[in-house]
């Protein structure tokens, strides 16, 4: 009788744990804002960064993230419209632009070759961001190089989270006009490929 009892405590704290375990931590959340139209070549375009808690805690310790995004696609332009530094103590902010410090990043995605890495600490203030949420971090804007490709990717990296907690972001595609061979309308851009078939039409080889 004792080693049933004692056999069904230990299958219960088993169980117990094991459901424990299996619970998902809540989330510090990023989403990236994008454009629904399709973007053209020269065009600049600016991304709202919004963020939000899973069970709504707008005091943590604070965020870290990377911005990663294909450079042969986006020209990245600047960074405005911070959330107010001023509410948290001794807030620390940086953005760094590096094409070395990607291979300390690995986002599975082999097109993605820039980021920015921004941060944000409130661990004595009371909570980070201590605003309503979700709340709008910063507005990113990039411009759309000459290229060649149909669609990019911008995505997030989380550098650091509160303790407790997980990152979550959603990883939009942004939507390009391929350019076509020989499109002149692009800052009078024609590749070789073109120029050649031009002479040889002209009599020239
Ligand atoms: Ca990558």
């Amino acid at each position: 009788m004792t080693k049933t009892i004692i056999y069904s405590i230990f299958i219960l704290t088993f169980l117990k744990l094991s459901i424990a375990f299996c619970e998902e931590k809540p989330q510090q959340i990023i989403t990236l804002i994008t454009p629904d139209e399709t973007i053209n070549t020269g065009e600049i375009i600016t991304i709202p960064v919004e963020y939000s808690v899973s069970n709504g805690d707008n005091r943590l310790n604070g965020l870290g993230i990377a911005i990663l995004y294909d450079s042969s696609v986006l020209e990245y332009i600047d960074l405005k419209n911070y959330l107010e530094l001023s509410i948290v103590d001794n807030p620390t902010f940086f953005v760094n632009i590096s094409k070395e410090s990607i291979h300390y990043i690995e986002d599975n995605d082999p097109n993605t070759d820039s980021l920015i890495k921004i941060a944000w600490y409130g661990m004595f203030s009371g909570g980070w961001p201590n605003v309503q949420l979700p709340v709008r971090l910063l507005d990113i804007s990039f411009k759309v190089k000459y290229q060649n490709k149909v669609n990019t990717r911008i995505n997030i990296h989380f550098t650091s989270t509160s303790a407790g907690f997980i990152g979550q972001s959603n990883t939009p595609e942004i939507m390009l006009n391929k350019i076509l061979h020989g499109d002149c309308n692009n800052n009078n851009v024609i590749d070789m490929q073109d120029s050649l078939i031009l002479l040889r039409l002209v009599g020239f080889e």
